[in-house]
């Protein structure tokens, strides 16, 4: 058998749940399989990197799966009509483009332009190195799912952020942290997984969006991914290196602050000893040995219980430049996390507040850290709630290297039980104006690095995958995981613009199949806030696994409820003059819009204020009523989730229609829930009706 037949095959095995959106359909309109097969049925990849075997590869089983042609290989250059290459290799004048074109793209960036010489169509995918030529295949790929005309191409393009990154929390033991998708692709009973072909896999579809560094171990480093960093795993760990450098990917680790000691080397982590430095100095070569572009550390330190620099009366900055020293001559960098709070901490002064943590940890060390370290900031000031103001963190970090974190594992927002596309709500974060600068100084110019002109930026997100035959549990929460890497590759592009992609991607052409999948992604966010915790008190959730109601249940609630709630009102006071005073961590525009009763978006109101139940929100109805007509509404909204879907019955795969049935069927129970332990309590706790008279249980 062949090479490119066993490719073929392997591929034509997979399930399309599995295959995502690179599933790579029979082009069903007859026109445009005949102009496809014109141009793409002679290939030619200039190019013997690794990266180049992997454009070989894709474009062989993708060819040929979507003209369903026997034979897709490769032919000489003289007789290609789609030529991929990167700038250098080819005459780029011969094709009537301008070689100076390619400086106004950055090095990950590519060309993709359609030639007519009198005798044939050709395409051209340029890349500006060879990764640039991956990122263009694969948009070409894109374009051909989606039947566009190819005849006359010219796209330029290249990513908004450089830092591109995905993390795993997946522990050694195969459990993930906070997934709803199965078991880790990457490790089972304290081992690495024997069989990669699924991380070969998820390098595919990672490379495809964008995505170019990966962490693969949980933040959260426990006693045996504490070795990682030692002869006992890292040469595996290296095997995976290749599998992701293959696709453009940069591989990076989860560290425990404590190693030095942890690993029974020394008495001490402390930042600033000497032997301490030395023991990371070597460390890092040991590593660099065996994986030469080796990405860096992520670190979680001193938050939740995990060690850091605290322990020895030194600060984050020390901390994360002891790291950073190490790295430095190997090209690596240090993604220190800012998910940092006291979880014990007494807030009953009504002072103390958590969302003021980042801001109170990491601002007053602004310009303390080295040019390698790069701090990661969740969206929120919280955790990944449905609806939390940005950081304020962002834009008050001026001299130092920012990553935004966003997670697009469901932890709060369903599991992927419920569904919850979450593009909407990250473009709302990113266009989010911090004024920083003043006006237009969005969260998207911060991370891109073009407001402060940082040295390396960009955008992290906590992945949603596991090993579920379709990878999210949910094959809807695919979405969020495409149009994660979708977004931030160019934030730019509307929430609509890439769903429409997404389910075109993944269930083909069909105009009634399109509309209703889209509008059931473009509506889920604002359902799923209806029915669980409208106005932005957030939490109201189980503790510990967070999913489900529990009014009551925040998980550091020994000093009190997290709502405030009372017989008179709810929400958190956080303006200056009579709450936690966190609002004055904004620049002046939003300072003033969040601490004013009057002017507050409702969205945000209960994040910022303590008010009555009979508040009246800018809607014209009172808080209390809002909450009890959200809630009602947000069950019928999940009701009509499930008529659109079953209407759509035998116009996908039966196992994906099922799929999603059934996922639905557990969010209505959910919804249900959410609806009648909310309305009840507030009932109970307000004494109001409900005006409009429903059964509230
Ligand atoms: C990996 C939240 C999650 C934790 C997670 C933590 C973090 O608290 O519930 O599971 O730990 O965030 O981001 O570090």
């Amino acid at each position: 058998m062949t090479v490119t037949n066993e490719l073929v095959s392997t591929y034509f095995k997979q399930t399309p749940a599995y295959k995502c959106w690179l599933n790579y359909d029979l082009i069903a309109k007859n026109d445009r399989l005949e102009e496809y097969k014109e141009i793409c049925g002679d290939f030619n990849v200039l190019g013997d990197t690794l990266i180049y075997k992997s454009i070989k590869e894709e474009l062989t089983v993708a060819l040929h799966s979507m003209s369903h042609k026997e034979e897709v290989a490769e032919s000489t250059f003289e007789d290609a009509t789609l030529i991929i290459s990167d700038s250098e290799r080819v005459n780029l004048e011969d094709y009537g483009v301008e070689p100076s074109l390619f400086s106004s793209i950055n090095e990950e960036g590519f060309l993709i332009k359609s030639f007519h010489n009198g005798e044939r169509n050709t395409v051209l995918i340029i890349g500006k190195t060879d990764k640039g030529s991956l990122y263009g295949t694969y948009h070409f790929l894109r374009l051909l799912q989606g039947n566009e005309s190819i005849e006359a191409l010219h796209i330029l393009n290249s990513p908004k952020n450089r830092v591109r990154m995905m993390n795993q929390w997946d522990n050694v033991d195969g459990s993930i942290e906070r997934g709803y998708s199965g078991q880790s692709i990457f490790f089972e009973n304290d081992q690495i997984t024997s069989n990669l072909d699924r991380v070969k896999d998820y390098a595919r579809l990672l490379a495809s969006v964008g995505v170019n560094a990966i962490s693969i171990n949980n933040v959260n480093v426990w006693k045996v991914e504490t070795h990682f960093i030692t002869n006992r795993f890292i040469n595996e760990i290296a095997d995976i290196a290749g599998i992701f450098r293959a696709y453009g990917l940069k591989l990076f680790l989860s560290i425990n602050f404590a190693s030095p000691i942890e690993l029974g080397d020394l008495q001490t982590a402390d930042p600033l000893d000497k032997e301490v430095k030395n023991w990371w100095k070597e460390k890092a070569a040991e590593i660099y040995k065996v994986i030469p572009d080796f990405g860096g550390f992520v670190v979680k330190a001193d938050s939740e219980h995990r060690p850091g620099p605290f322990s020895y009366d030194r600060n984050h900055a020390d901390g994360a430049n002891l790291l950073a020293e190490a790295l430095e001559s190997f090209g690596g960098i240090v993604v220190w996390r800012c998910f940092v709070y006291n979880c014990m901490q007494d807030w009953r002064d009504r002072k103390t507040d958590r969302a003021k943590a980042a801001y109170e940890n990491f601002k007053p060390l602004d310009g303390k850290f080295h040019s390698n370290v790069i701090l990661q900031v969740k969206n929120g000031p919280m955790d990944f709630q449905v609806r939390e103001p940005v950081s304020p963190l962002f834009g008050a970090l001026q001299q130092t290297n920012q990553v935004l974190e966003f997670q697009i594992a469901q932890e709060y927002l369903g599991q992927q039980k419920d569904l919850c596309f979450l593009v909407p709500m990250w473009k709302e974060v990113l266009d989010f104006d911090t004024y920083a600068k003043g006006e237009g100084s969005t969260v998207k110019k911060i991370v891109d690095g073009s407001l402060y002109d940082y040295q390396i930026s960009g955008i992290a997100a906590v992945s949603n995958i596991g090993n579920d035959e379709n990878w999210t549990g949910n094959t809807l929460a695919q979405a969020n995981l495409y149009g994660y890497g979708r977004l931030i590759w160019d934030p730019d592009l509307t929430a609509d613009e890439i769903a429409k992609e997404w389910v075109s991607l993944t269930f083909g052409n069909d105009d009634n199949v399109q509309e209703q999948v889209l509008s059931m992604l473009m509506d889920s966010w604002g359902i799923y806030e209806n029915y669980t915790t409208p106005l932005g008190i957030g939490w109201m959730i189980n503790p510990h696994h967070h999913y489900g109601p529990n009014v009551d249940g925040y998980e550091y609630s020994r000093w009190g409820t997290y709502h405030f709630a009372d017989r008179d009102g709810l929400g958190v006071d956080r303006t200056i003059e009579t709450g936690t005073g966190y609002t004055a961590q904004y620049f002046k525009e939003n300072q003033e819009i969040y601490n004013s009763l009057s002017d507050c978006p409702d969205e945000f109101l209960l994040f910022f204020h303590h008010v009555p139940y009979t508040h009246v929100l800018k809607s014209g109805e009172t808080v209390i009523q809002h909450y009890y007509n959200s809630h009602f509404k947000g069950v019928e909204q999940v009701k009509s989730l499930i008529e659109k879907w079953t209407s759509l019955e035998g116009k996908m795969e039966k196992q994906q229609f099922e799929n999603v049935l059934n996922r639905l069927d557990m969010q209505l129970t959910n919804a249900k829930e959410w609806r009648d332990q909310v309305n009840t309590y507030f009932y109970r706790k307000s004494g109001i009706e409900d005006e409009k008279g429903r059964k509230i249980y």
